[in-house]
């Protein structure tokens, strides 16, 4: 099966495997665990902030991020089809009482300025209190689309003078660093917290990162603790993103080159169309024409033949890149597209 489902399918490579099976560890909950520290150190230096906290998933950094800024009876904005509003079962709500107010972006989940403006709810004691804002970059269901660096600092500028906090859903930041060469730091510098996945196209098997300022990530270490997340010899695990960190960020570049493959197959197919002419990263969204079913019967067909995509819309699929899939691989995969 070529497995195009998700990048968060990766499995170790033997190099990670070994770097992980020789951590030091010791208790994390004791903050004495030096590989979880080591990692922690590394990606906030990467990102230029003070402090990092090792957590278990995205979905954890996010809603403790969000957490961070919000208190019960508090709401922060973000984009309909972000990952935290599409796929986090409303944890911020469920879990600490947080409202979020969505505001429908463009094309590749863009949101614009003039889209915010005027959502922040007056200081009245009728209104929830907007106090945050989520960006998410790349943009998963926008079809791993970055958000333009020149919107984002204007977004984010106009937050903070507005004494909004800011959040990045940056689970698939090191895409949007490799794909524009804007250090991570640069996108970074704009947000208050940073939430990194090291187990999507980075290829470790386990972990997430919240970034910030020494204050924010203490107040994370108790969030954390709070939602069963404090860890112990976890640095078995963290040494798999540390290695991830060293080794696969670069590397990214194959991931994007392989989608522009796919791309181009589908832009020569009959049947299959891109509901955006770009493709800037490692996700390709395509429409399927009803002529060939449904997206779910379009899947069921190509998994028939040895590939594996998800139906993540009526009409359309998604297919992600990773360092489990070879050009080859690819290639295969283009051909089947092509004939479509
Ligand atoms: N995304 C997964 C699925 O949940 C859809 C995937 O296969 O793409 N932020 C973004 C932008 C994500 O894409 C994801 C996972 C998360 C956060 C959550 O990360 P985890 O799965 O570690 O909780």
């Amino acid at each position: 099966m070529i497995d195009l489902a998700s990048d968060t399918l990766t499995r170790p490579t033997p190099e990670m495997r070994a770097a992980m099976a020789d951590a030091e560890v010791g208790d994390d909950v004791f903050e004495e665990d030096p590989t979880v520290q080591a990692l922690e150190q590394q990606i906030a230096a990467m990102l230029g902030k003070e402090a990092a906290l090792f957590v278990p998933s995205g979905s954890m950094g996010n809603v403790i991020g969000i957490r961070t800024h919000c208190g019960m009876g508090d709401e922060f904005l973000a984009e309909a089809d972000s990952h935290i509003m599409r796929y986090e079962q409303a944890s911020y709500a469920q879990l600490f009482g947080v409202a979020a107010q969505t505001v429908a972006g463009g094309p590749g989940g863009l949101l614009t300025l003039e889209q915010l403006q005027g959502k922040i709810r007056p200081h009245n004691l009728h209104c929830a209190q907007t106090r945050l804002v989520c960006l998410e970059n790349t943009h998963n269901y926008g079809g791993g689309r970055i958000q333009p660096y020149e919107l984002v600092a204007e977004i984010c500028t106009w937050a903070a003078d507005n004494s909004l906090a800011r959040h990045l859903d940056g689970a698939r930041l090191f895409n949007a660093v490799v794909a524009t060469g804007i250090p991570a730091a640069q996108w970074a510098q704009h947000f208050d917290t940073v939430s990194i996945c090291f187990s999507k196209g980075l290829g470790a098997p386990v972990g997430s990162a919240i970034c910030g300022t020494r204050e924010a990530i203490e107040r994370a270490r108790w969030h954390r603790k709070l939602l069963g997340g404090g860890m112990r010899q976890v640095g078995i695990i963290a040494a798999g993103a540390l290695y991830a960190l060293k080794n696969h960020v670069d590397r990214l570049a194959e991931d994007h080159e392989k989608a522009q493959v796919l791309a181009s197959a589908i832009r020569e197919s009959k049947g299959l169309s891109l509901p955006s002419e770009q493709v800037d990263t490692n996700i390709v969204f395509f429409d399927v024409d009803p002529s060939l079913g449904t997206a779910d019967e379009f899947c069921a067909r190509l998994h028939d033949q040895g590939v594996r995509v998800l139906a993540l819309k009526h009409t359309a699929v998604r297919a992600v890149t990773h360092l489990d899939v070879s050009m080859n691989d690819i290639e295969q995969v283009a051909d089947l597209l092509r004939a479509s």
